[in-house]
């Protein structure tokens, strides 16, 4: 898969060269680009922001740097890219998102500051590719470099062998509806307390059962919205 990124902060992503991504970098299962939008600028400031038409606070991205940037990044592009811009007024990711999106060939994720970017810039985005605009959840951040790195995180594990073993994605946390099961090792007993014993029983039924239950209760107690409750 092939990933730029487009911020007025590249540095945010130096992370990502770390851990399972950045392996994933060194094999080539990901090739992971991070742009700095002012490098599509042409004035000695290299301006990317300026107040907003009809007043208001704050400054607005202005269209000409984000117009150059996505024309180089698809200029020689071998498929359609998915253009994702992260934005609190998007749509939730969820796990359901991350799958679709970790079987895309390229993705651009455009990466905002300040009060948001020019609107017409996702209409010219939505004429080079599939344009989607992606919020982490309901709450608000600076920018969308955080929130970027989750979406790539999210994503990037989901292609195949960037996770050495693919049994660890099967039993996580929203891969089948419900909330993971609590683990545990060794010792048996810390600090007054043990392991439920279930799980020292060597009954492989039981202990499937047992966990069942427990991802059940826990998604009852903490998330009874995934239920539909
Ligand atoms: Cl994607 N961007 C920003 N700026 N804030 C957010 C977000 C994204 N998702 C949740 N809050």
């Amino acid at each position: 898969m092939r990933i730029d990124v487009v911020s007025i902060f590249p540095s945010y992503f130096d992370g990502l060269t770390l851990s399972l991504l950045g392996k994933a970098q060194h094999v080539g299962i990901l090739d992971l680009a991070v742009h700095d939008l002012r490098d599509w600028t042409h004035d000695r400031h290299r301006t990317v922001d300026d107040t907003p038409y009809g007043g208001g606070a704050g400054m607005v991205m202005k269209p000409e740097p984000w117009g150059e940037a996505l024309d180089g990044l698809t200029a020689d592009a071998q498929h359609r890219p998915t253009i994702i811009f992260p934005s609190p007024a998007g749509e939730v990711l969820t796990q359901a998102t991350a799958r679709e999106l970790a079987t895309r060939e390229h993705l651009i994720f455009g990466c905002g500051r300040y009060e948001g970017i020019d609107e017409r810039v996702f209409e010219y985005a939505s004429e080079l590719g599939e344009t989607r605009l992606i919020s982490l959840g309901d709450y608000v951040l600076n920018g969308g470099e955080v929130a970027v790195m989750a979406m790539i995180e999210a994503i990037g594990r989901l292609i195949p062998g960037v996770v050495g073993n693919p049994e660890s994605l099967v039993e996580e946390s929203h891969e089948d509806g419900l909330l993971e099961y609590p683990s545990y090792t060794k010792p048996s007993v810390w600090r007054g307390r043990e392991v439920p014993p279930v799980l020292l029983s060597g009954d492989h039924g039981a202990v499937a059962a047992w966990r069942r239950d427990q991802q059940l209760e826990r998604t009852r107690v903490r998330r009874p919205d995934l239920l539909g409750d």
